[in-house]
């Protein structure tokens, strides 16, 4: 049997085994992909199981969460912890709360995470959990609620050495604050490292807030650069307008680029002028409103309810809100208006197909487990803070956090060459960030 071949039936036997799970295949797909020159290079990574043993989560947690509305009424949510690998570290990966969780969603999530995290070169496992549960126009009293039931029964399961969760969509500051606080009282215990994204207060790590933006641009930053590019002067449009979005329009800004376009699920605004980002700030995380709110500061700019981000024109396009929100024809629609670079804050949102209208048109490509990764770095960089009972100063973790991206960034370039696929940030992250893994897994026995 060719490797090819080989790869081909892990694969069915992972789609069988996880019926109706389609972002976890596509994940799966993606990374298998990429594996079958690694094998004929190096076959023994075929042996003792490994790729199957990869895909099989380590343990998965489901369970109830009861909760009562401000009006009495009793709802029933579903929570989830996947822990998938922790041969690099304990489990590690964010909580996303919105109605669209479930099951093969946490599991796409946490299996990319494996990766992402042995790209950070940093002792992390990979997890990811969640739930149902959708915030939107809930009360603050109620996401309390919701987040005290959610982490009675999860607290049981996590812990500083076993498993570290942290934000993702719909999950942020306030949340941990509310899960943070629960676990202490069941605990009895100040365990600062059993949660990332604290805050700066109390345990939390400056630049965590910013860091997945922040670490997307530099990683934008050292993909031009590798042209004699940079960020200045360049027209870049980001998707959502969430954690991720506003801290890539942030340190985009700040090194000279022009956003003239973010979004979210209503719809998107385009400002030629560049984003006025303290509106942004103001409506998405003080007032918790909507993008097309900005207008009403700024009537220059437009909103389009329906229709599509990509089809304003830019040079580089970070997606950033959610997973499949970049599909073959707005690939299409961004090369036709001549991007350079595409690179993903979000996890996942290019569909394959559009993966496929960049490669062809030669657009340069960065996967989310290297562009996304300094949020679960810098999540790393808390976690010694904790450790040590320090907490470092904001240039101090700004640096490491820019030189963790700049490491990531080499390593894909390197690893895609050594592989013979010059510039394809895809295959460099997913070889490098297997290999990784395997190696471990291969050192720590049949586990
Ligand atoms: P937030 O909840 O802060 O923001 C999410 C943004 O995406 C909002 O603008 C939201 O719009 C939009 N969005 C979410 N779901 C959908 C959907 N189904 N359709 C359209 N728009 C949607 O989340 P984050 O910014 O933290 O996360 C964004 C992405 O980045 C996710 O893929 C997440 O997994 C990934 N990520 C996050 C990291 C982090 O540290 N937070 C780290 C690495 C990756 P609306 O408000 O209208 O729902
Ligand atoms: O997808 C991700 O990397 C995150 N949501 C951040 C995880 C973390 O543990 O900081």
């Amino acid at each position: 049997m060719s490797t090819r071949e080989l790869v081909e039936s892990i694969y069915e036997q992972v789609r069988t085994r996880n019926a109706g799970e389609p972002e976890f295949h596509q994940a799966a797909a993606e990374v298998f992909d990429s594996l079958h020159v690694v094998l004929d290079r190096h076959p023994h990574y075929a042996e003792a199981g490994l790729i199957e043993r990869l895909c099989e989560p380590e343990r998965q947690i489901i369970f109830r969460v009861p909760w009562t509305d401000d009006r009495g009424a009793v709802h029933v949510n579903r929570g989830f912890r996947v822990q998938y690998n922790s041969v690099l570290g304990p489990y590690k990966g964010g909580l996303r709360f919105h109605p669209t969780v479930n099951l093969g969603i946490v599991k796409f999530l946490g299996f990319e995470q494996i990766f992402k995290n042995a790209l950070t070169g940093l002792p992390i496992g990979g997890g990811k959990g969640g739930s149902d549960f959708d915030p939107k126009g809930r009360s603050e009293a109620e996401v309390m609620r919701f987040c005290q039931s959610f982490m009675t029964e999860l607290h049981s399961h996590i812990g500083e050495h076993t498993d570290v969760p942290a934000g993702d969509i719909g999950v942020g500051g306030r949340e941990i604050g509310f899960l943070f606080g629960q676990y202490k009282r069941l605990t009895n215990r100040y365990e600062s490292g059993v949660l990332t994204g604290k805050g700066t207060g109390w345990g939390g790590s400056q630049v965590r807030r910013e860091a997945t933006g922040y670490g997307a641009a530099y990683f934008v930053n050292d993909m031009l650069q590798t042209h004699n590019r940079s960020l200045d002067g360049t027209r870049v449009v980001v998707s959502g307008s969430g954690n991720v979005a506003i801290y890539a329009i942030e340190k985009i800004q700040q090194l000279g680029g022009l956003v003239v376009a973010c979004s979210d699920s209503s719809g998107y605004i385009v400002d030629s002028k560049g984003i006025d980002l303290e509106v942004l700030k103001d409506i998405k995380q003080v007032q918790r409103g909507r993008v097309s709110e900005y207008v009403d500061a700024h009537s220059h700019a437009s909103f389009t309810a329906d229709g599509s981000i990509w089809d304003v024109p830019c040079d580089v396009a970070l997606p950033s809100a959610t997973e499949n929100e970049l599909d073959d024809k707005a690939a299409t629609a961004l090369v036709k208006n001549g991007v350079n670079v595409v690179a993903e804050g979000a996890n996942m949102p290019t569909t394959p197909a559009a993966i496929k209208v960049l490669r062809e048109a030669c657009v340069a490509f960065a996967p989310g487990k290297a562009a996304n990764a300094g949020g679960v770095a810098t999540s790393a960089l808390e976690m010694q803070q904790n450790a040590s009972r320090d907490s470092w100063a904001f240039q101090y973790t700004d640096d490491r956090l820019a030189d963790i991206m700049g490491k990531i960034h080499s390593r894909a370039v390197e690893t895609a060459e050594e592989f013979g696929m010059p510039g394809d940030y895809v295959h460099g992250a997913n070889i490098s960030g297997f290999i990784t893994v395997a190696d471990a897994m291969i050192a720590q026995g049949v586990i």
